[in-house]
């Protein structure tokens, strides 16, 4: 049982978007080719899904700018932008995206005190998202994974895959993600190569 995830493919994560990740916009046709390719039995989209004023956005800590690190519930948590709120355009699919082949939405980040980068649980690891036990329940024994951004959601959410469902082979496809900052890309690849998840070109994937 083979399914796809892919992560946050949304207007607020591509250029033009609140939160814009460096060509983001240019997984599209890599992840449209993945989808349409016959080789998946199931497609997973996960959605950030922020109530307005969540406590990740800036906007919500006086004196706070975006992409500085502040706390949040006590713990350091990065600025971000307002964004994916909500019933916004932000928060909606790229309207690239082959929805109509997706079997299920996973949404995240509705809970205004914890960020939540991964599909699979808030950053604090107390509130599962319930896409473990979907993903289980399936019977997915392979899961491969790509969006946006591989430094941040992407990233999180294959490591805790790893972790949260034993026994299934985790791929992570490179040109089919994006990342906000090269440097953390790198390192994002390299924890989750550390981790077993295998690092893989759509090309590998499709052939
Ligand atoms: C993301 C930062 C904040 C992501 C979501 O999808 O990678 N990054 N919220
Ligand atoms: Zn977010």
């Amino acid at each position: 049982m083979k399914a796809l995830l892919l992560i946050d493919i949304q207007n607020g994560f591509c250029p033009g978007g609140n939160l814009p990740v460096p060509d983001g916009n240019q997984v599209l046709p890599v992840a449209n080719k993945l989808i349409d390719s016959g080789k998946y039995d199931l497609i997973v989209a996960s959605q950030d899904w922020h109530p307005a004023g969540h406590g990740s956005f800036a906007s919500a800590h006086p004196g706070k700018k975006p992409f500085e690190v502040g706390t949040l519930s006590g713990k350091p948590q990065m600025m971000w932008p307002d964004h994916c709120v909500q019933n916004s355009k932000d928060a909606e699919f790229h309207p690239d995206l082959h929805l109509g082949a997706v079997d299920f939405i996973q949404q995240k980040g509705q809970n205004p005190a914890v960020d939540s980068y991964s599909a699979f649980r808030d950053n604090d690891q107390a509130a599962l998202t319930g896409l473990a036990a979907y993903l289980r329940n399936k019977g997915v024994t392979e899961l491969d994974l790509c969006g946006l951004a591989t430094d941040y959601c992407v990233k999180f959410s294959a490591l805790d895959a790893v972790e949260m469902l034993p026994g299934v082979t985790v791929r992570f496809i490179e040109d089919a993600s994006r990342g906000i900052d090269p440097a953390g890309v790198k390192a994002a690849i390299d924890a989750m190569r550390a981790r077993g998840v295998a690092i893989a070109s759509s090309k590998e994937v499709l052939a």
